[in-house]
């Protein structure tokens, strides 16, 4: 098949997402056109590969005109897509998150008829829980939405909001997001996350954009408590809005030296093998892939019991869920955890099998291969 991708190209999950499945795709023998405003971070490596001929990216450019104060992005995207498909000859577009591609997508499907070009969207999260539902973006997101050929959520919850949200008779079909196993063993033997901690020192980590929706302030606050007990450091990876004033709040409670801000880093099973416990507080998660990366590499979750989490983490079993800004809850599960160093590692074993067991690439690529399969037969 000759497929075409849109996804945004930043650290989010919904990149990460398109981006691996470009790559399971092409490795599968399709030919896969990524296009985006910027190469995705995740497809950098094999972008440079001689090897990987059935992978290409095609850049949206935004030309910038003094009447434009808001250059129309959604514009140069659908004319980007209209070439990729006429000069590749696509057999589908398949966007990730609504907002604006599923809206690109249909304008390009209906510039290339009559020749086909079936659309398939995935949602993956705030483009229905956050940004989509605000009025500004609403009309058009639900039109996007309904149009398109196929439509997937990654979470049972995210197709509940999305029903809910937009009054949609649209069928939805859940793929989750998943994870190549071999990611963790390429690392296993490795220092990882042990090469920012001194001997004996427990390794918390947290990964975001550190937008609002993260709650990047309550790891902190369970962080804190756990120092009460533990010798600990917590790695926070990734950058966004929040990080001045995480960082504020680290100087005002004096504990600065026990944590360290890694900042974006585009292999994440670099700093979680060998991590202790990972942290995700989020006031909202579709699905939490940066928790799945986790489970799948031995390291367990405490997280908030909201949207899709409790569809990944198993209370219990690879982890602890509580409620949303529970952080008194989460230090004591934690505290409880890392005492315990027999519980845990049985935990990091299940997490891992879990993980591997309902999330491998293999199952679910073969699932939005089903999709393609479909809208194909139209
Ligand atoms: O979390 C974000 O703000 C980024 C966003 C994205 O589009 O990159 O993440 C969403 O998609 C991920 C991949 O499907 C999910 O794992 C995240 O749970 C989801 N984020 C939210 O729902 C807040």
């Amino acid at each position: 098949m000759k497929i075409g991708i849109s996804c945004y190209p930043t650290y989010g999950g919904s990149g990460v997402v398109a981006s691996e499945l470009a790559l399971a795709l092409a490795a599968s023998g399709d030919e896969v056109h990524v296009i985006s405003y910027a190469l995705p971070s995740r497809l950098v490596q094999a972008h440079a590969d001689p090897q990987q001929t059935r992978l290409h990216y095609h850049e949206v450019v935004v030309p910038h005109y003094p009447l434009f104060e808001y250059p129309p992005y959604s514009l140069a995207l659908a004319t980007k897509m209209v070439e990729v498909a006429r000069h590749h000859d696509l057999d589908l577009l398949h966007v990730h998150y609504a907002v604006p591609n599923a809206v690109s997508g249909v304008l390009a499907r209906s510039i290339v008829a009559p020749r086909p070009l079936p659309l398939v969207t995935t949602l993956h999260g705030t483009d229905i829980t956050l940004v989509g539902n605000d009025p500004s973006y609403l009309e058009t997101t639900r039109w996007g939405i309904a149009q398109s050929d196929a439509v997937t959520t990654v979470s049972e919850s995210l197709k509940r909001s999305t029903h809910d949200t937009f009054d949609l008779e649209t069928p939805i079909t859940v793929v989750p997001n998943f994870i190549d196993p071999q990611r963790y063993l390429r690392f296993a033997e490795s220092e990882g996350a042990r090469r920012w901690a001194s001997p004996g020192e427990k390794i918390i980590v947290h990964i975001s954009n550190f937008r609002p929706v993260k709650r990047v302030h309550d790891v902190v606050e369970v962080f804190r408590r756990l120092l009460d007990q533990h010798e600990a450091r917590l790695l926070l990876v990734g950058d966004g809005p929040e990080r001045t004033r995480v960082e504020q709040r680290c100087r005002e409670l004096g504990i600065c030296h026990r944590i360290s801000f890694i900042g974006n880093l585009p292999l994440v099973e670099e700093i979680l093998v060998g991590a202790d416990l990972f942290l995700l507080p989020s006031e909202t998660e579709s699905f939490g892939l940066a928790a799945l990366e986790a489970l799948s590499c031995k390291v367990p979750v405490i997280a908030t019991d909201v949207g899709g989490l409790p569809e990944v983490v198993r209370h219990g079993e690879t982890g602890y869920l509580l409620p949303k800004g529970d952080v008194e809850g989460m230090a004591q599960a934690a505290s409880a955890l890392l005492a315990d160093d027999e519980g845990r590692g049985a935990m990091a074993e299940a997490a891992r099998r879990d993980a591997i067991e309902r999330f491998a690439y293999d199952h679910v690529v073969s699932r939005y291969r089903q999709v393609y399969t479909d809208v194909l037969a139209g």
